[in-house]
């Protein structure tokens, strides 16, 4: 089902008609109400009345994530801190703060983003959705949560975790549609198996899975253990969260809520803009957020567009499924982490060498599993198991404190990781996506 036909299936020159509006609207607010903007258009030497066409776009500035970082908390915020009336983080806790503060109306805009997005997954205010997104700072969880309640639907929050009750929650309460992680829809099928629990036999008979990367393969498998439809949904923190864009029930690339969002294709090297349909980094602007707006911003993620008809009714561009990130920002669980954030923590640990590499592997349980192997300084390597038990304890508190994630830390002697000439090879993702 088409949730807002009205801009969903609008017709494509009405949408660059309103796309133009609201981004004229986006830059003199921007120009007139934000310091950091207003400097970097002084410094290209453009002004909001310079901006004619929605081409004129690619004259403004660019926004990435070290400018987040150098703004952080409050720095790009576009209104009263006083109309703000939430605020979430990316998940990747330490390191990267990514904020997003939101007024009354951003909130009202997410809430509409997202049931656009279960709507394309069948979701009607039938149905019961179990929301296994986390709960908190992240935006899953609120975000599926708001767009289920525009819906009219019933929700059930449970966030992320606690395996059992999930599946007793399932049952208990009927539950038709299933928003979580791809990872998190394939571990509680496995729990599932193993309590015995015939998945497939559950009314629940559709599921909207993102935050992180996923297959055709990873879909076809949870098409199959819980005989649904699962769908690929994407967003992130920066731009709203989850609501950016959606598959419809072609199942068949993900349409970008064009008229909130404003995407282009760029040469990740020159930020050049690149023609339709090839791929490059992936850039939004916000066209109408009043709280934290952005213009121009480099996600980092690697697609491409396309504008060919959908048998859905949408209009709207079409973002294939992402092929991965420009950056070495790895998805553990969920959380983003970058290696050079574990560098730093391990730097704190007395006894290691800035030497290390990091496997990453989702197993049979499906849940990725990370391991740390970390050369140990050779005035501290010891044959005394204690001290080294000792050690390795010490490098896994630093990293669940500082990442917020459990890592297993093997330690190794000294001089044993491979050194490398030019760029050095941290990690071994051998996820099979
Ligand atoms: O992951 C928002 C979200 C929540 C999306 C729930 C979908 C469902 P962040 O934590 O800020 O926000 O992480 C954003 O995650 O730049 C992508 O690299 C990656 N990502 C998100 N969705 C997908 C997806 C949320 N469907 C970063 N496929 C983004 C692949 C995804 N990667």
């Amino acid at each position: 089902m088409i949730f807002n036909p009205e801009y969903e299936a609008m017709d494509g020159e009405a949408r660059k008609r309103l796309q133009f509006a609201r981004l004229k609207n986006l830059a003199e607010k921007l120009y007139a109400g934000v310091a950091f903007y207003r400097k970097r258009m002084d410094e290209r030497g453009i002004q909001p009345r310079h901006i004619r066409s929605l081409k004129d776009i690619e004259g403004l500035p660019f926004t990435t994530k070290d400018d987040l970082r150098e703004t952080f908390p409050y720095g790009l915020l576009a209104c009263p801190r006083s109309s703000i009336e939430e605020i979430h983080l990316s998940s990747g806790t330490t390191g990267i703060p990514v904020v997003d503060a939101y007024t009354h109306r951003d909130i009202e805009t997410w809430g509409e983003a997202m049931a656009r997005t279960l709507a394309a997954a069948g979701c009607t205010r039938d149905d019961t959705v179990q929301n296994c997104y986390g709960y908190g700072l992240f935006t899953g969880g609120p975000g599926a949560h708001y767009g289920a309640r525009v819906l009219g639907a019933n929700v059930l929050p449970m966030s992320s975790g606690n395996t059992a009750r999930q599946l007793q929650v399932m049952r208990h309460f009927g539950t038709t549609m299933l928003t979580c992680t791809p990872s998190y829809a394939l571990f509680m099928a496995e729990e599932a198996r193993e309590a015995g629990i015939d998945l497939r036999s559950l009314p629940l008979n559709k599921g909207c899975f993102g935050a992180e990367p996923w297959s055709e393969n990873m879909r076809r498998e949870i098409e199959a253990q819980y005989a649904m439809r699962a769908y690929d949904i994407y967003g992130l923190t920066e731009i709203i969260g989850p609501g950016v864009a959606f598959e419809c029930e072609a199942q068949d690339g993900l349409h970008i809520n064009e008229d909130l969002f404003y995407p282009e294709i760029i040469d990740p090297d020159t930020g050049a803009a690149l023609p339709e349909g090839e791929k490059g980094e992936l850039v939004f602007t916000t066209l109408t957020k009043e709280g934290t707006p952005l213009l121009r911003y480099r996600t980092r993620d690697i697609t491409f567009l396309r504008r060919d008809p959908c048998p859905c009714g949408r209009t709207t561009v079409k973002m294939h499924r992402l092929f991965g990130r420009t950056d070495d920002m790895l998805i553990i669980r969920g959380v983003n982490v970058f290696p050079s954030q574990i560098e730093h923590a391990l730097i704190e640990v007395e006894g290691t060498e800035p030497h290390y590499l990091i496997l990453v592997d989702r197993g049979a349980s499906h849940l990725d599993a990370v391991e740390l192997q970390v050369e140990v300084n050779k005035n501290f390597f010891s044959d005394e198991t204690k001290d080294m038990e000792g050690l390795r304890n010490r490098i896994e508190g630093v990293m669940k404190s500082k990442l917020g994630i459990s890592i297993k830390v093997k330690l190794v002697e000294p001089k044993t990781i491979e050194r490398s000439i030019g760029k050095s090879k941290r990690v071994v993702d051998r996820r099979a996506l």
